[in-house]
């Protein structure tokens, strides 16, 4: 199958290493350092036996692009504009697998695929949640850090199931395991709330995953858990504290070398997810009167950090290519 992965930090690239190594036709597109080295040398997946794989490797999605399916693997906060740039370069629709972190993220991938020219996207759109921790050592360098699986879901009213099915096949073929997500808003919210304990914590402290389980880390983790816990009962979304903690303990564990996507863009000077994890979670608290001190304490701290460790504009620009 023809496979057109965007955004090629640790998951696309992960995710693409292994659709190619499957036997698919992978095109990522990815920075410049990083296309320009797997064009060069292959994409290197390191692991207990590494291996050098061959997949195409563009900085820009190609006009008139010819694939049979998208995998959008930017960040929560480029989704809009990648989405935009997918419709208007890929066309007539195809199937397109956003996995990211955050919440919303069907309605403005969609709302985004309508502004660049897909007629009805939602039909097209499957929502991926994934635990299945990476690391991009370095351009054309990635390392499968750990267990998890792709949750995958549509929107439940004009989704088609039927890609949903068509996805599951087509990771399952890469030994990337996938489950059904049901409720795709309720599972979205459950990463969400893992995400709000762990990423800012290990980023915070330049700590692994695996470290959250213990003191001090532990405790700061949980209070991040219980106020965000708060504010998914505000919006109708209801876990029991028992079984998002067993959740969370459970993602550490099979996590425990990762560092966190949070982390790993502190790492390389990159824009954090922090307002799309944490930073949204305030915002809906307010929204319900609720205070979330600790919280806010993180997200205040994290940006601070950003804005001091984040290069100058024009350096930023060079990054990103
Ligand atoms: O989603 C992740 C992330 O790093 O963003 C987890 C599952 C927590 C793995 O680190």
């Amino acid at each position: 199958m023809r496979v057109l992965v965007v955004g090629a930090g640790a998951i696309g690239s992960l995710f693409g290493a292994r659709l190619a190594q499957a036997g698919h036709d992978v095109v990522l597109v990815a920075r410049p350092a990083h296309a320009t080295a797997i064009r060069a040398h292959g994409l290197r997946l390191e692991g207990r036996t590494p291996v050098t794989v061959r997949l195409g490797a563009v900085e820009r999605i190609p006009p008139h692009s010819e694939t049979d399916a998208v995998l959008l693997t930017v960040k929560s906060y480029d989704v809009a504009a990648t989405a935009r740039a997918v419709a208007r370069a890929v066309r007539p629709p195809v199937p397109l697998l956003a996995v990211q972190n955050g919440l919303g993220i069907v309605p403005l991938v969609a709302a985004s695929l309508a502004a660049g020219g897909w007629p009805e996207p939602t039909a097209f759109v499957v929502r991926g949640i994934n635990s299945i921790p990476a690391m991009l050592v370095g351009p054309g360098v990635v390392k499968p850090t750990g267990e998890g699986e792709v949750l995958l879901g549509t929107d439940g009213e004009s989704g088609t199931p039927r890609f949903v099915a068509m996805f599951a096949r087509l990771l399952d073929s890469a030994g990337l395991p996938t489950r059904p997500a049901g409720d795709v808003v309720r599972e979205e919210w459950r990463k969400a709330l893992i995400n709000a304990a762990i990423n800012p914590v290990t980023a915070d402290h330049g700590i692994p995953n695996g470290q959250v389980a213990k003191d001090p880390w532990r405790g700061q983790a949980l209070e991040l858990l219980e106020e965000a816990l708060a504010v998914s009962e505000a919006e109708g979304i209801d876990f029991s504290r028992a079984e998002i903690e067993r959740d969370l303990w459970r993602v550490v564990r099979r996590t425990a070398e990762n560092r966190s996507s949070m982390l790993q863009d502190l790492d390389r000077a990159k824009r954090t997810e922090i307002d799309a994890i944490s930073g949204a979670i305030l915002r809906l608290g307010e929204r319900h009167g609720l205070e979330l001190p600790a919280t806010r304490r993180i997200v205040e701290r994290l940006r601070r950090r950003a804005d001091r460790s984040l290069p100058s504009p024009t350096a930023r620009r060079s990054l990103q290519g």
